[in-house]
């Protein structure tokens, strides 16, 4: 559908940026903070970039005001950005870490005195490790009654001034790379447990949803979901079927469960006879049913282009991690589907499909199957930049990306689609958790290297300067 001339922006949009506090804050055991999966995992050899941790990232935790300064002067209207489990509870289900909270306090007063909307993330990955080890994290029962303490502390402490919190950081891709890739903690490739893990997970987000309600906290709350629609790679009626299985598993599975609470009959099914579904205790549904989100958080990167994939076919390939063009391998589940390239796209350094039409289809598919608002968490570009000698980056790549996606929005908006906001990730370059620094997204240049800290320094891109803009005229030049 094409449009002549596009809808202008909501007033009160949302133009903001996003981090996660692994992947930014440093002080890894700083003021208290506990041990986290992530802490622990990156331990282990040959699981990360050149064995990257997060120990240090980009010293958010010590920086802070810096950044926040260089938001403000941006014009940034929010900063989505995540709380470490561990800082507030230190080993999940004891004591509260009074030092741990301040320095959040200290980020929500610093944003909001600058006008800055914080948008709260509850879980962006590090689960504490004393929980892994007590009940084994997700796949504990338990885990649904300590996450709900943790997000109630969090409520409580910061109704009124934090509007906008994110439940889960897509569930799709930790629980999936955790336990079914063994790419991300705790490492482990067995499906009945990651659906098992997934279902318990799915019970947490609901009930801190609910508990959210029932506390009356003012403000709106959802999970942000991990979506890329899915192309057939042509009109075989047997691709076809494989791009209805890729939104079935990949994308229903989740958010059918977020907002209906109940699964979709197909993968259902499919995962019964298998003997893999998971267990449903009684309550469960109840539940699932009663902790159904304000909007949908989506975080847009790619589209996913698929062909049948038999019984006998393709499993799960290497990804991209080291960033050399044409290294990611052919992925796919037997009897459903595999991943193909797509020939009308371009991709990136690390083989990601460039899609902006993608973001829209996304939008629209959500608006039409769920019928909910849409907070887009997360969109970016992850690229090689280059610090010039005079402290520039001229990141013309990064302002084409995302200047397509805006024009994408916009174009879903007229569509009649209700955005909340954009979020782009991310803000300053951050610890990519399988691909090292030099996969930058910021639109400040934080001079690190893989093994040289350097000094940190944080110099603003091109892509920094354009933002300003777009924010300044509501999107109006882009
Ligand atoms: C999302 C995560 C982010 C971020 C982003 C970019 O899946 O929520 O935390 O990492 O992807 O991914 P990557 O760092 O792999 O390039």
């Amino acid at each position: 559908m094409y449009h002549k001339e596009r809808d202008s922006f909501p007033k009160d949009f949302l133009w903001g940026s996003a981090s996660a506090a692994y992947q930014v804050e440093g002080a890894a055991s700083e003021d208290g903070k506990g041990e986290s999966v992530w802490d622990r995992f990156v331990q282990i050899p040959g699981k990360t970039f050149k064995g990257t941790t997060g120990e240090v990232a980009v010293d958010h935790y010590h920086r802070y005001k810096e950044d926040v300064q260089l938001m403000a002067e941006q014009g940034l209207k929010a900063y989505r950005f995540s709380v470490a489990w561990t800082r507030i509870i230190p080993d999940g289900d004891g004591e509260v870490n009074e030092k741990g909270l301040e320095f959040y306090d200290n980020l929500i007063d610093e944003l909001i005195e600058h006008n800055i909307e914080p948008v709260l993330t509850l879980y962006h990955w590090d689960i504490p490790q004393a929980l892994q080890d007590k009940y084994g994290g997700w796949e504990g029962r338990q885990v649904i009654q300590d996450f709900t303490r943790y997000a109630e502390i969090l409520f409580k402490r910061y109704n009124g001034k934090v509007k906008y919190w994110v439940s889960l950081n897509e569930q799709n891709i930790f629980i999936t790379l955790g336990y079914s890739m063994a790419a991300h903690p705790p490492g482990v490739t067995d499906t009945k447990r990651m659906l098992q893990a997934n279902h318990i997970a799915s019970l947490a987000n609901a009930a801190v949803i609910k508990r959210f309600k029932e506390l009356d906290i003012r403000g709106k709350i959802g999970p942000s979901f991990a979506y890329g629609p899915t192309y057939a790679i042509d009109s075989h009626p047997e691709n076809q079927m494989a791009a209805q299985n890729n939104e079935e598993f990949n994308a229903h599975y989740w958010m059918d469960v977020y907002v209906n609470g109940r699964y979709p009959t197909v993968a259902w099914k499919h995962y019964e006879r298998l003997g893999i579904a998971p267990e449903v205790e009684p309550g469960d549904e109840e539940l699932l049913k009663a902790g159904k989100p304000d909007f949908m958080g989506l975080n847009y990167y790619q589209t996913n282009t698929v062909a049948a994939n038999p019984l006998d076919g393709v499993g799960f390939g290497k990804m991209n991690t080291s960033g050399k063009k044409g290294t990611s391998e052919e992925s796919g589940t037997p009897g459903l589907y595999k991943s193909t390239q797509n020939p009308y796209v371009e991709r990136t350094d690390w083989d990601w499909d460039i899609d902006p039409t993608g973001l829209r289809i996304a939008m629209r598919r959500i608006n039409s199957r769920y019928n909910l608002p849409i907070l887009i968490t997360e969109n970016g570009l992850g690229a090689y930049d280059t610090l010039e000698e005079d402290g520039t980056i001229h990141d013309t790549y990064r302002i084409d990306f995302i200047k397509k996606h805006i024009e994408a929005i916009q174009d879903a908006i007229t569509d009649g689609v209700d955005v909340m906001g954009y979020c782009t990730w991310s803000y300053t370059d951050l610890l990519s958790w399988l691909n090292g620094y030099q996969k930058r997204y910021g639109f400040v240049y934080v001079d690190r290297e893989e093994l040289d800290e350097k000094e940190l320094k944080r110099y603003k891109k091109d892509s920094y300067h354009w933002y300003k803009k777009v924010i300044e005229t509501n999107g109006e030049e882009l």
